[in-house]
């Protein structure tokens, strides 16, 4: 591939990246009876763009007509990331522009103009970079996976009232120093060790690159005066919940807004009749962790209703939002939830699995709540990107603690701390943020997994990205998690918990248990001596091949991944006295990364499989976290869970 080539592929993000603006609410859409919505899930046509410069889509225009008019197209599921689902070893490893394509219908008083619905297009998700049609015609553009966005298609499916559209939607997983993940590629001429046009995509993250439409792609409608979002923080005093509301409506400068909070028994516990304002709920049940309280995740629902008038006609509209009331605070040593003291005794995860790669897949998504349940794990935090808004939903009700991380991982080379990765990185913490506000689980926000926070840029820029965050949501702590030495993270000083991970006895001094809690009593004192901040010990971990076995323990048997635990928790339980708040295992299970010397077919610091059995480790997690919950919380029957 020549310079040339190749800067087509980048250039094309990075040209878009500054189109992205952040406008208007992202709710999460719900059908109700003012609003109507149809998933576009299963089977799509599909075609990877093969030619040399990965150009030749955009050059015939295949957007145009149907895909299969372009050439030959294979049939693939949304959502599921491409890679994993045929035999062609080209298409698992394929960098470059992917073409999905497939006909909806729409319903026929959609089309109707006269006042007809708001109808809008919406990705879960895509990765990493895309471009959508509908009918020929380019509707949304959009930078970085893992997060929503969505296009107005109104007046496209009211100008042409046919009962069908075509919908096209390219995504381009090439990554770049400013894309978030970043990236680099790659490429080799010289033919005499290379084949012609070889090229690499070379990230500095530990997991594969999975591409594709991840998240559900869905057509839904609003009335076209509407609610266009809500914004909701909580406040406790004494035994009284406050709800204060923010509702902001679009279409109409006339609107009447009303605003009813029920309990989970569907009792109004409170009423407001403007826009904004603050909901007094006497005993209110407030939202507790799983395992804190006898009934954690307590969600009231808030129902909006809008009335509004524009051109002579009279809109109505309604959403209704889960409600959790709750409190979040961080001291010198300790995290506080509802003012008590909270222990993150958790795990780091992955959206990964056999075949659909990073797609979302319900029976997987529950599988794993089930496993969080039976392992008595009270959080989680998204490493390294955030999770589809159907895993947020469960959070939220079953009272999971969320630490919600952004894709801010592998941010080493310098290049990716200058002015256009910050403001890339800023608009993807407003694309969180606005996903994940008014979630109860969220009581934490990471900015970044691992940067270089020892260069000099760094300081800067987290600073910007926490300022930034904070003045987003001033009601939730920010951190990031940091693998960098204590006295030289120039990021520690803006964040309210430090988060450290280490891997002593794995990558350094590999096979030496007995240095374990040495050095992990020095790396907390040091940090926390150094910033008087709580610490969470946000991975630690080893490798395990299933079904390897040694005594005394050698590195890659279940027997290691024990011991190495058992180091840590003797640590942890002295310093959780003191101002340790947290420990999260890397990681819940096996996932895929790129391959490499020192990956046996991916990541296997799961203390599952990736196919979700249990290791040894996982077991000694079970007792530990139940014990720690006994302690910390009041403990609902063990049995309760499957
Ligand atoms: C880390 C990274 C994580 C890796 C893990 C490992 O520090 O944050 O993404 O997968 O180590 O296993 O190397």
């Amino acid at each position: 591939m020549t310079a040339g080539r190749l800067s087509f592929i980048l250039s094309f993000c990075l040209a878009c990246s500054a189109c992205v603006a952040l406008r208007g609410g992202m709710l999460t859409p719900r059908e109700n009876p003012t609003r109507e919505l149809k998933e576009l899930s299963g089977v799509w046509k599909f075609r990877a763009d093969f030619s040399p410069n990965r150009k030749r889509g955009f050059e015939e225009q295949w957007y145009k007509r149907r895909l299969e008019e372009s050439g030959s197209v294979i049939d693939m599921p949304v959502p599921a990331s491409f890679n994993d689902i045929t035999q062609d070893v080209q298409l698992r490893d394929f960098i470059g522009w992917v073409w999905y394509e497939r006909e909806a219908s729409i319903p026929h008083h959609w089309t109707s103009s006269d006042p007809g619905p708001r109808v809008l297009l919406r990705v879960g998700s895509a990765h990493y970079y895309s471009v959508v049609w509908v009918n020929g015609v380019l509707v949304t553009q959009h930078e970085g996976g893992h997060l929503p966005f969505e296009a107005d298609i109104t007046s496209l499916v009211q100008s042409d009232p046919s009962p069908s559209c075509r919908i096209t939607i390219a995504v381009n997983n090439t990554l770049s120093l400013h894309s978030l993940p970043p990236g680099t590629v790659t490429y080799n001429p010289d033919t005499s060790r290379y084949p012609p046009g070889y090229f690499v995509q070379n990230i500095d993250f530990d997991f594969f690159n999975y591409a594709g439409i991840h998240r559900p792609v869905i057509l839904y409608t609003t009335p076209k005066a509407y609610i266009d979002d809500i914004t909701v923080t909580t406040k406790i005093n004494e035994n009284i919940g406050l709800v204060l509301y923010n509702v902001s409506v679009e279409g109409s400068t006339e609107a009447t807004v009303t605003v009813t909070l029920c309990d989970k028994k569907g009792n109004n516990v409170a009423t407001g009749n403007t826009s904004s304002g603050a909901l007094k709920v006497p005993n209110a049940n407030l939202w507790w962790p799983y395992l804190m309280h006898k009934d954690p995740g307590y969600l009231y629902t808030l129902e909006v209703h809008m009335k509004a008038k524009s051109h002579s006609y009279l809109f109505e509209d309604q959403y209704t939002l889960p409600v959790g009331i709750r409190t979040v605070r961080v001291t010198e040593n300790e995290f506080l939830i509802n003012e008590k003291q909270f222990y993150f005794h958790g795990v780091n995860k992955h959206e990964d699995s056999d075949i659909r790669g990073k797609g979302l897949d319900w029976p997987l998504i529950m599988k794993d709540f089930n496993l969080l349940h039976w392992l008595g794990a009270n959080s989680f935090r998204t490493s390294h990107y955030p999770y589809s808004e159907e895993i947020m939903d469960l959070c939220d009700k079953y009272g999971i603690v969320v630490i919600d991380e952004s894709p801010g991982v592998g941010i080493k080379q310098v290049e990716s701390f200058d002015n256009q990765s910050l403001s890339h990185h800023l608009v993807v913490m407003e694309e969180l943020v606005r996903r994940d506000k008014n979630r109860p689980s969220v009581v934490m926000w990471s900015v970044a997994n691992e940067p270089a926070s020892e260069l000099p840029p760094a300081g800067y820029y987290f600073k910007t990205v926490i300022t930034h965050t904070k003045a987003l949501d001033p009601t939730r702590p920010v951190t990031f998690v940091s693998n960098s030495h204590f006295a030289r993270d120039k990021g520690a000083p803006y964040v309210d918990v430090i988060c450290v991970n280490s891997y002593f006895s794995w990558y350094h001094d590999p096979g030496h248990l007995e240095v374990i809690q040495i050095q992990l009593n020095t790396q907390f004192e040091d940090w926390y001596k150094t910033y008087h901040k709580p610490i969470i010990q946000s991975e630690y971990g080893a490798d395990v091949v299933p079904g390897l076995h040694s005594d005394p323990p050698l590195m890659f048997t279940e027997e290691y991944q024990k011991a190495v635990m058992q180091e840590y928790h003797a640590v942890f339980d002295v310093k959780r006295k003191e101002y340790v708040i947290g420990e999260l295992i890397w990681n819940f299970a096996d996932f895929m990364t790129v391959q490499s010397t020192t990956r046996v077919v991916g990541n296997k610091k799961g203390i599952f499989t990736r196919q979700r059995q249990p290791k040894a480790g996982a077991f000694i997690l079970r007792d530990r976290y139940w014990n720690l919950a006994n302690e910390t919380g009041q403990l609902p029957p063990r049995s309760r869970f499957p």
